[in-house]
């Protein structure tokens, strides 16, 4: 995926690495082969030119951050301003709903249904489809098929013409399932008539994500047509598909983001498992190969850790809105079992089970809207979390009961390690408070 520009960027950082110091010359090499690499990815030039300015400015004016050397922070910027430009991470739904998907012909509507009807089916959430491309006169048998072949229900009946009448049934036939997932008529373009009947459709849908779906090889012109779709149907989000067949992806992926259509998912190839959540962190830290981009990212991450909470933390008296913001600043540092195998002894102490926190991403999401469903005050006061309430945060959060047990259990079990820690005394909680320089017990 996005091969040229991921080497040319990877060919551009490795100059920088390999020379003696960093000095304008450099910096201005850099930023003219980074240049040269986002516009052979089709990246509008304009925006090219912007996003190198931009590295070029901030690398001559800022000073590296306490832990960084010049060429870590040059590196660091690059990786700022190319993320910036991908667009923001954007939120799943990871909770039952429905969602419309829209698109024109052959953009992959179908296929991507799919891929996310299987990416939920992973996460424990039930999905159902209903076929509304009444037009096309294989859409639906290709919908049943491909539903056969990841065993999810679908209802697509070929002896009506009328959407808005399948739509009314199929949400009846299929009012048990988590995620009901539609696919709307395609068209060779987006017309007065194709928006009527998308309009139409989601009003008697209701969908909480309309997702446009768009192939990367249109490069720049995908932003056109998010904005067009954005304007005639609205849409919640992009789906980019055939990722892996284009050297355009680069204009697709930054002109989107542009037009404010944020990337929600990413298709790189034609079978079912060929789907990625799009996060730009991840996919930039990617793009760029820089061998420790992470640990670069974890050193610039401490400097901004915040050694009140983790005093909190570490007496074992916190809530659950302050166990999730720690567990989400442990899991951007590294994963919590390597904290703790940095400290002589704490490797002996067993973790609550489970618990690697880089491993935990999917379920802290899932426990982010577990959280999210608690009132403010079983939030801050989590004992209050009996049976009937664990039932209604479960179906509140879409989750279920097992679920909300398992996050109360980690809350508890890790209040427990936290204060067997203390108790232990200043000394193993003094050395690991030593890597957060600042923090004094
Ligand atoms: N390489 C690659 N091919 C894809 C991807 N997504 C879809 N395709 C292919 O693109 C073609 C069109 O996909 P469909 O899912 O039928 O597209 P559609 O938008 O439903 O098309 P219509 O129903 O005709 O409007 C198929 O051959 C898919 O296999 C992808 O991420 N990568
Ligand atoms: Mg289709």
């Amino acid at each position: 995926m996005l091969d040229r520009l991921s080497s040319g960027i990877k060919d551009a950082l490795r100059k920088l690495t390999n020379a003696g110091y960093v000095d304008r010359k450099i910096v201005e090499d850099l930023s003219s082969d980074i240049y040269k690499a986002l516009v052979s990815a089709d990246v509008n030039v304009k925006l090219a030119q912007q996003i190198t300015d931009e590295i070029k400015n901030r690398a001559a004016n800022e000073k590296p951050p306490k832990g960084l050397t010049p060429k870590e922070h040059v590196i660091k910027i690059v990786y700022d301003e190319l993320v910036k430009f991908v667009g923001e991470k954007t939120d799943l739904m990871l909770k039952p709903g429905r969602i419309m998907f829209v698109g024109l012909f052959a953009a992959g509507k179908t296929t991507s249904i799919g891929k996310l009807a299987k990416f939920y089916q992973k996460r424990g959430l039930r999905p159902a489809l209903i076929g509304c491309d009444v037009h096309r006169p294989a859409a639906m048998d290709q919908l049943s098929q491909l539903a056969e072949q990841i065993h999810v229900p679908c209802y697509a009946p070929k002896d009506t013409k009328d959407p808005i009448e399948i739509i009314k049934n199929g949400i009846v036939k299929h009012k048990k399932y988590d995620i009901i997932i539609i696919d709307a008529s395609g068209r060779s373009s987006l017309d007065e008539e194709l928006a009527k009947e998308l309009k139409a459709l989601a009003e008697e849908a209701k969908p909480d994500e309309v997702l446009l779906t768009i192939p990367a090889d249109l490069g720049q012109a995908a932003g056109e047509q998010a904005e067009g779709f954005k304007k005639l149907v609205g849409i919640t989000g992009v789906f980019l598909t055939k990722m892996d067949g284009t050297a355009r992806g680069g204009g697709a992926l930054t002109s989107c983001a542009v037009t404010g259509a944020p990337i929600k998912f990413i298709g790189i190839g034609e079978k079912m498992d060929a789907i990625e959540v799009f996060d730009p962190e991840r996919f930039i830290s990617r793009l760029i190969g820089f061998g420790d981009m992470q640990g670069l990212l974890e050193k610039a991450k401490e400097a901004e850790f915040k050694p009140e909470t983790a005093k909190k933390i570490m007496s074992g008296k916190f809530n659950m809105e302050e166990f999730y913001d720690q567990l989400k600043s442990m899991q951007k540092m590294g994963s919590m079992n390597n904290m703790m195998n940095m400290i002589p002894g704490a490797s002996m102490m067993k973790m609550p089970k489970g618990f690697d926190a880089g491993q935990q991403e999917n379920k802290m999401k899932k426990w982010a809207i577990i959280i999210q469903s608690m009132t403010t005050k079983e939030k801050q006061d989590p004992k209050l979390i009996n049976p009937s309430r664990v039932k209604r945060i479960a179906k509140g959060s879409g989750t279920s009961e097992a679920d909300v047990r398992e996050l109360m259990k980690t809350y508890e079990q890790m209040k427990k390690v936290m204060k067997m820690f203390s108790g232990r005394g200043g000394g193993m909680l003094g050395k690991m408070m030593k890597r957060f320089k600042g923090f004094k017990l």
